[in-house]
């Protein structure tokens, strides 16, 4: 990693592009969960979001007004291969090639993400990441887009949060595509960890001066009480929130002895996986928000653990009903330090939903600044102490589609009016503007004047 800190901003394609069903574009798994019945909260969908297909030039304008140097942005698998995988989508492509071009244009450094959850609808109804051939599948749409933009971009991502889309989306049914149950899980879990394996090894051998990094949902979990059984909870919450699929990539194999339900992905298991699972990225990503406070509990199957909601502990929290715990993200990154095996590590989200309102003209966010400022704070506390931690990227620019929850969520730097698609800078994207500005190229503590 060449540069002393990277600061950034992040978005994906299914959140914010829209143009869902627009130039060649296949369905994604979300297009058509999105269009059931009592999936998304307001029955919102991703199908016009805040346009970011014809806006990304006057977004891209807006960032470099705001001395935003890097920009982590998905590509939509869907819009490139409208089938998953055969025939092209030349228009698909030029838009990433185009998007990729302004970036540089604006001096802003690109990084992509592979897969941000948008599955082509046509691969699900072959099972999706329950059937291993996807490893295939998505292998080659990797190729594809090296051999695209492997030229011009230098950061690349694999998967975003393995945990959450094969946890939502095919266990419990809340996420795309909505399938539930143990096995589909522990199948989808062990074709990711794969996919997430391979990928890295692709991108190495297109060009081993690429930067190859994959990113992982991760909360710090703390113990309900002093209670034995509590304490054991919270260990077995960290091995699935935290452990699960950084493990195998690493070569630690999956968690089994904290999570016994996992010997049940033998059943999917073949020979050589053990090396298929095991590659070496150049970074990790980390994307936190807050830490989870878990006690015992007999009702919950396999697990036998269960959060503690924010509200009944009378704690602070944000829109997502997500702890503000800003000393969680400092215990995390000191725990995924301790891997060895771990170059580098970028925090590749962090953010926070508040109910934002705009009063002539502005968008006043002062618990979103608060927010920031404390997270941001404890990133370079562990920094300053040695941790290998290269870089921040806030989540997100611009409000965008918050998955089940439509869009009521709001987590960008920049208010999107969505009837008018007008964007209004908020307080803090100016606050993280004058921020980066002062830190930039090396990271320092906060001055006070923030
Ligand atoms: O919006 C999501 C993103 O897609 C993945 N990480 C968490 C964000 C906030 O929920």
């Amino acid at each position: 990693m060449k540069e002393d800190f990277y600061w950034g901003v992040a978005t994906s394609a299914p959140q914010s592009e829209g143009a869902a069903f627009l130039d060649g574009k296949g369905a994604s798994i979300w297009d058509t969960f999105s269009a059931g019945r009592n999936k998304i909260a307001g029955r919102h969908t991703p199908q016009v979001s805040n346009d970011f297909y014809h806006r990304y030039a006057e977004d891209l304008r807006l960032m470099k007004s705001l001395h935003i140097p890097n920009f982590r942005f998905s590509i939509a698998w869907p819009r490139v291969l409208p089938e998953g995988k055969g025939t092209v989508n030349p228009k698909g492509l030029d838009f990433y090639d185009r998007l990729t071009d302004q970036c540089l244009e604006n001096n802003i450094t690109p990084w992509a993400t592979l897969y941000h959850w948008d599955l082509p609808q046509a691969l699900e109804d072959k099972g999706g990441w329950t059937n291993r051939d996807i490893v295939q599948w998505f292998s080659d749409y990797i190729h594809l887009m090296l051999s695209k933009l492997g030229d011009r971009i230098q950061h690349w991502m694999v998967l975003n949060e393995p945990l959450v889309f094969t946890g939502a989306g095919y266990f419990l049914g809340v996420h795309a595509p909505g399938r539930r149950g143990m096995d589909n899980f522990l199948a989808a879990t062990h074709h990711a960890a794969l996919a997430q394996a391979a990928g890295i090894k692709i991108i190495k051998q297109f060009n081993p001066q690429l930067q190859a990094g994959t990113t992982f949902s991760c909360s710090p979990t703390s113990p309900y009480s002093d209670r034995l059984k509590d304490k054991a909870a919270a260990e077995r919450a960290d091995a699935l929130l935290n452990r699960l699929f950084i493990e195998p990539l690493l070569g630690y194999g999956y968690p089994v002895k904290e999570l016994p339900f996992l010997n049940r992905i033998e059943k999917y298991l073949k020979k050589d996986d053990e090396a298929l699972l095991v590659a070496s990225p150049d970074f990790i990503g980390i994307q936190n928000y807050t830490r989870e406070v878990i006690k015992h509990s007999w009702m919950t199957p396999y697990l036998k653990a269960k959060p503690i909601d924010p509200r009944s502990r009378r704690v602070n929290h944000t829109m997502m009903n997500w702890e503000i715990y800003p000393e969680g993200i400092y215990h995390i990154l000191k725990q995924f330090n301790q891997y060895k095996e771990v170059n580098a590590i970028i925090v590749t989200e962090n953010g926070a939903a508040f109910p934002d309102k705009v009063i002539n003209g502005e968008v006043d966010d002062l618990p979103r600044i608060t927010y920031l400022k404390s997270y941001i704070e404890q990133v370079l506390k562990a920094k300053n102490e040695g941790v290998k931690v290269k870089g921040y990227f806030l989540w997100s620019f611009t409000d965008n589609f918050e998955w089940a929850e439509g869009y009521f969520p709001r987590f960008g730097l920049v208010y999107i009016d969505y009837e008018k698609q007008q964007r209004i800078v908020k307080n803090s994207g100016k606050w993280f503007s004058q921020m980066i500005q002062q830190m930039n190229p090396s990271a320092k503590v906060i001055e006070e004047k923030y």
